[in-house]
């Protein structure tokens, strides 16, 4: 009787050690979503300064950042980030913010 009380309680053990692994797994999983869900930014350019390095966005919601859809200015990284688009292409970017300064790291056509 006491031999079986031990089985069951080695069961147990096992048993909650799966679950919590599990429990690990699907966090793992939703932080994955939550990272690809919030990696780019949607927008529209409306403005480019290239000799400045700095173009304007009319973008949707940043979720990294908090911020609803506007249109405003972001500064790129690299100004040859910049030679592709024009005014009116549909974007998609990675944007950071360095002590309140918008910086764009990548610009996808
Ligand atoms: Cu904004």
């Amino acid at each position: 009787m006491k031999y079986l009380k031990k089985i069951v309680l080695v069961m147990v053990a096992a048993g909650s050690v799966l679950v919590s692994r599990i429990g690990d797994a699907q966090t793992t999983q939703q932080a994955d979503l939550v990272k690809t869900e919030t990696k780019y930014a949607e927008g529209e350019v409306k403005r480019v300064d290239s000799s400045l390095g700095k173009i304007t966005i009319k973008h949707g919601a940043i979720k990294n950042l908090d911020m609803p859809p506007m249109t405003m200015v972001f500064t790129v990284k690299e100004k040859s980030m910049l030679k592709e688009v024009s005014p009116g292409d549909q974007i998609r970017f990675l944007v950071i913010s360095d002590n309140g300064k918008m910086i764009i790291t990548e610009l996808l056509k």
